[in-house]
C-alpha cells in the first residue's frame, strides 16, 4: 500500500481535548481575512492561556513594585510571586533546587550567559567544543564568538538525510576530549528529538560538560533535568505558553557557584565598595538590574498550566498531530516534500516545501486563508545548507492545535498549488 492510499490511523489522545483548551486562548478566537485563524507557528512563539494573562494582569493591577527591595506589602507580594514562579518552573523541569533556576530574557540569553561566564573562564586555546549541524543560531553563534576569541576549535556532529544525529561520528568526536558538548534537545526546524540522556552520558564519560538547548523541548514533552544529567539547560518562556521576556538557564549548582557574574549592577551584589564588590548568592548573582518581573510571574503560571495538563499528555497529543500531518499532507497535497524523521522521533514540527513555489509565497497565500506558518531558514542556516535547501515552510503545534487545523493546512496548500498552476 502506498503512502497516498494508506488510511489514516491515529489513536485519539483521550487525556487532552485541544478544542476545549482552545477556549483558554482568547487570541485564537478571531478571523483573519474572513477565515477562522489557524495558528501553526507555535515553535516561533506559543499563544498564552488565560491563567498566564491573569497572573500578569494581577501583578500590574495589585502588586506592581520592584522585587527584593521594598519593605512594604506590594514589594513583598511582588517578590513572593516572582520567587514562587521560580519554584513552579523548577517543578516543570524536575530541577531539585529552585536556586539553580536563573531567570533570563530567553534561551538566547541563557546560552550567552554560559558562553561568556563559564566559557571565558574555562575555554582556552586549542580546546574543542562539540556542537551539531542542526543547532539554532542561538546555540551556534555564541560558541563561534568564544572560539574566535580563545582560538578554540568547533566540531560538529553531522545529521543523516532524515535529520537524525550521527551517533557514530559523535563517538569519534568525543575522542578529541572536548571541554563542552552543546546540542539541542529538539530541533526547531526538523523536530528531531535527540537522545539527550545517552548523549550526556557519553559526553561525561569523555570528560566534557553538557549544555542542552531545551527551547523546543520544555513546551512539548516531559523534561527531567535530573534524569538527563546535563550541566546546563536553557529555554525560553514564550514558546512554553509564557510571556516574551521570560527565560531560564538551569545550571548545576557547583558550576554556577564557581562562575563569575555575566553582568554587574544592582541585585547581583552582596556588598559594594568603591574598588571591589562581593557577589550575591544564587540565583541573584546572575540577575543584575530590575528583571522582567511580570514575565517571570507569567511563566510560573504557564508552568502550572502545562503541569495541570500533564506533559505526557502534551507529548501524546503532539505525536498524534505529527502522525496525522505526515499521513494527510502527502495524500492531500500531491508533490509536497516533507523533511525530518518519523513521528515517534519528532516533536510537533513539520517542515515542508511545494516544489517550484518559494516558501515565502506559500506562507503569504496561506495567510490569506487565515493560516499562519513560518517560512525561511528558521535561524538554522547551516542545517538548510546541509539539506541543500534555500528555505522551508514550517507548521508547528501546541496543546491547542487540532486535527482540523491540519486539514485546513492541507486545503490551504491545495489552494496555493491551484493558484501557482494557473
Ligand atoms: N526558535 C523558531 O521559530 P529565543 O529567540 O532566545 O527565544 O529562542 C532561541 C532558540 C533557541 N533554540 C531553539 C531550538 C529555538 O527554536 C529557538 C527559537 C524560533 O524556531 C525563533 S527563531
Amino acid at each position: 500500500m502506498t503512502t497516498e492510499t494508506r488510511p489514516v490511523v491515529v489513536a485519539p489522545s483521550a487525556a487532552l481535548d485541544p478544542a476545549a483548551l482552545k477556549a483558554d486562548f482568547p487570541i485564537l478566537d478571531q478571523e483573519v481575512f474572513g477565515h477562522p485563524l489557524v495558528y501553526l507557528d507555535s515553535a516561533a512563539t506559543s499563544q498564552k492561556p488565560l491563567p498566564v494573562l491573569a497572573a500578569m494582569d494581577e501583578y500590574y493591577r495589585r502588586d506592581n513594585a520592584n522585587v527584593h527591595r521594598g519593605i512594604y506589602q506590594l514589594s513583598e507580594r511582588a517578590t513572593a510571586a516572582y520567587e514562587g514562579a521560580r519554584e513552579k518552573v523548577a517543578r516543570l523541569i524536575g530541577a531539585p533546587d529552585p536556586r539553580t533556576i536563573i531567570w533570563t530574557r530567553n534561551a538566547t540569553e541563557a546560552i550567552n550567559l554560559v558562553a561568556y561566564s563559564w566559557g571565558r573562564r574555562n575555554i582556552n586555546r586549542g580546546d574543542v567544543i562539540v556542537l551539531t549541524e542542526m543547532e539554532h543560531h542561538a546555540n551556534l553563534v555564541p560558541w563561534q564568538i568564544l572560539a574566535q576569541e580563545k582560538d578554540a576549535d568547533l566540531e560538529f556532529i553531522p545529521i543523516t538525510d532524515d535529520g537524525v544525529l550521527r551517533q557514530d561520528v559523535f563517538d569519534v568526536l568525543l575522542r578529541l576530549k572536548p571541554k563542552l558538548v552543546a546540542f539541542t534537545h529538539v530541533s526547531n526546524t526538523l523536530g528531531t528529538i535527540n537522545p539527550v540522556v545517552e548523549m550526556t552520558r557519553k559526553a561525561h564519560e569523555a570528560g566534557a560538560l553538557v549544555l542542552v538547548d531545551g527551547a523546543q523541548a520544555v513546551p512539548h514533552l516531559p523534561v527531567d533535568i535530573a534524569e538527563i544529567g546535563c550541566d546546563f539547560y536553557a529555554f525560553s518562556g514564550h514558546k512554553a505558553l509564557g510571556p516574551t521576556g521570560s527565560g531560564v538557564l538551569w545550571g548545576r549548582r557547583e558550576l554556577l557557584e564557581a562562575m563569575p557574574p555575566f553582568m554587574g549592577g544592582g541585585d547581583m551584589i552582596r556588598e559594594v565598595h568603591l574598588r571591589r564588590s562581593e557577589w550575591n548568592e544564587l540565583p541573584w548573582k546572575f540577575e543584575a538590574g530590575t528583571p522582567d518581573i511580570s514575565a517571570q510571574i507569567g511563566l510560573g503560571a504557564a508552568a502550572d498550566y502545562l503541569l495541570g495538563i500533564g506533559m505526557d499528555n502534551v507529548r501524546a497529543h503532539e505525536q498524534e498531530l505529527v502522525a496525522y500531518a505526515l499521513e494527510t499532507l502527502p495524500r492531500e497535497v500531491p508533490g509536497i516534500e516533507l523533511y525530518g524523521p518519523s513521528a515517534d522521533q519528532r516533536g510537533g514540527v513539520v517542515p515542508f516545501n511545494l516544489p517550484g513555489i518559494h516558501p515565502h509565497d506559500v506562507a503569504q497565500v496561506l495567510d490569506r486563508f487565515g493560516i499562519a506558518v513560518r517560512a525561511g531558514h528558521h535561524c538554522t542556516m547551516p542545517l538548510h545548507e546541509r539539506l541543500d535547501l534555500a528555505a522551508t515552510a514550517r507548521a508547528s503545534f501546541q496543546v491547542y492545535t487540532t486535527l482540523e487545523d491540519i486539514d485546513a493546512l492541507a486545503a490551504g496548500l491545495k489552494e496555493v498549488q491551484t493558484l501557482f498552476a494557473g
